[in-house]
């Protein structure tokens, strides 16, 4: 009798007090388990009486059934316990932006080369693509290069070392090239990508991005080209209105050829689009010339086309206010982190091409 009321008296206060779960099974273990101190006292019920075997066997049965009733409540306390002490600490918001926890910057030439698809997608062009390594057909030769053209020469084109002829291509338009030979009319693509020169100052790198345009149809005109070069640029600037005007130029692949300038200001070194201010050579164009046409299998008497291209990086300098090309391409961190954008602002034409408009959040 005085043994229960001691195991009472030990256990129930020790069950309440159990700081750990691991703390309280080994209390149940103690006095519960094959080997507790109950379970012992049970087994000693056979050598009794049966009148001391169901006194005692009641009042054992008590005291099971509470030190039970205590344990199951300590246990119940210690696991919600437990749970809370997890929730605390394991906390995700799964509400909130990711945006402030992406550390990766976005390069503005990757950017600026985003927001022309953009723009350009949305007026039906298709994205074509092509190799770095050319060769004198797709690169010169189908472009009605002539033989002696000072662009085919070593100090502007790199050759590759083996002697096999190939080059890495100095523009994008053996791309053009690629997609006039392989695809149906009419044709409405843009090329953007690396080109190389073998070029280096304030204003050239060896690697550059341009990105070129192609249209060929039944009757496209250099009207198309104009209101097509227009409606890019106002989009590109984020403006409603850009002042442009056309020069006669001459490359080998079009006729006629023109450069694109836009009237803006440049007041201490920040570039705005402006009328009446001054003019700024941008790009070049004009209508495929019939040689290229017949090399890539179209048929001149049947098919016209205009063609444009222009430089990324510089696009990408002027819109973003960036002051030296050659550090695009040094790989300083800091730089990107500067003038990064942010991945999950995706340029798009409906909801704005440069939302965060080179700043940071
Ligand atoms: C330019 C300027 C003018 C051009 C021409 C072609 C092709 F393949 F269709 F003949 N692609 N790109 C072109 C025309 C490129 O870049 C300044």
């Amino acid at each position: 009798m005085s043994d229960l009321t001691t195991i009472r008296e030990e256990v129930l206060p020790s069950l309440t007090k159990a700081a750990t779960l691991a703390e309280l099974e080994e209390l149940r273990v103690a006095v519960l388990g094959k080997k507790g101190r109950l379970t012992e006292l049970m087994k000693s019920l056979g050598a009794m009486s049966p009148e001391e075997r169901k006194s005692f066997g009641q009042e054992l049965n008590v005291l099971k059934e509470e030190i039970t009733a205590a344990f199951t409540e300590r246990k119940s306390f210690l696991e919600a316990e437990a749970i809370n002490e997890r929730l605390k600490n394991e906390t995700i918001d799964v509400t909130l932006p990711p945006r402030p926890f992406v550390q990766g910057r976005i390069h503005p030439v990757s950017q600026v080369t985003e927001e022309l698809l953009a723009i350009f997608s949305q007026m039906g062009f298709k994205l074509a693509e092509g190799p770095d390594i050319e060769d004198d057909w797709h690169n010169f030769e189908a472009l009605n290069f002539p033989k002696s053209h000072p662009a085919r020469q070593m100090q502007a084109t790199f050759f590759m070392k083996d002697g096999g002829g190939d080059i890495l291509r100095t523009h994008t338009s053996p791309v053009q090239v690629r997609t006039m030979e392989s695809q149906d009319l009419p044709i409405r693509i843009v090329a953007p990508g690396r080109t190389y020169r073998c070029d280096y100052d304030m204003t050239h790198t060896p690697m550059f991005h341009q990105i070129e345009g192609l249209v060929i149809d039944k009757s496209t005109n250099m009207g198309h080209l104009k209101g097509c070069l227009i409606d890019v640029f106002k989009a590109f600037f984020e403006v409603d209105d850009v002042p442009v005007r056309f020069r006669p130029s001459f490359f080998p692949f079009t006729e006629p050829s023109a450069e694109m300038d836009i009237g803006c200001s440049r007041e201490n070194g920040e570039f705005k689009i402006a009328k009446g201010k001054g003019w700024m050579e941008v790009l070049g164009c004009g209508m495929v010339h019939p040689n290229v046409l017949k090399a890539s299998g179209i048929n001149p008497d049947e098919y016209q086309g205009f063609a444009f291209g222009f430089g990324i990086d510089r696009m990408a300098m002027l819109k973003y206010g960036i002051p030296d090309l050659r550090t695009f391409f040094e790989g300083d961190i800091r730089r990107l982190k500067h003038y990064g954008f942010i991945p999950l602002d995706i340029p798009a034409m409906n909801i704005g091409l440069s939302l965060n408009g080179g700043i940071k959040r």
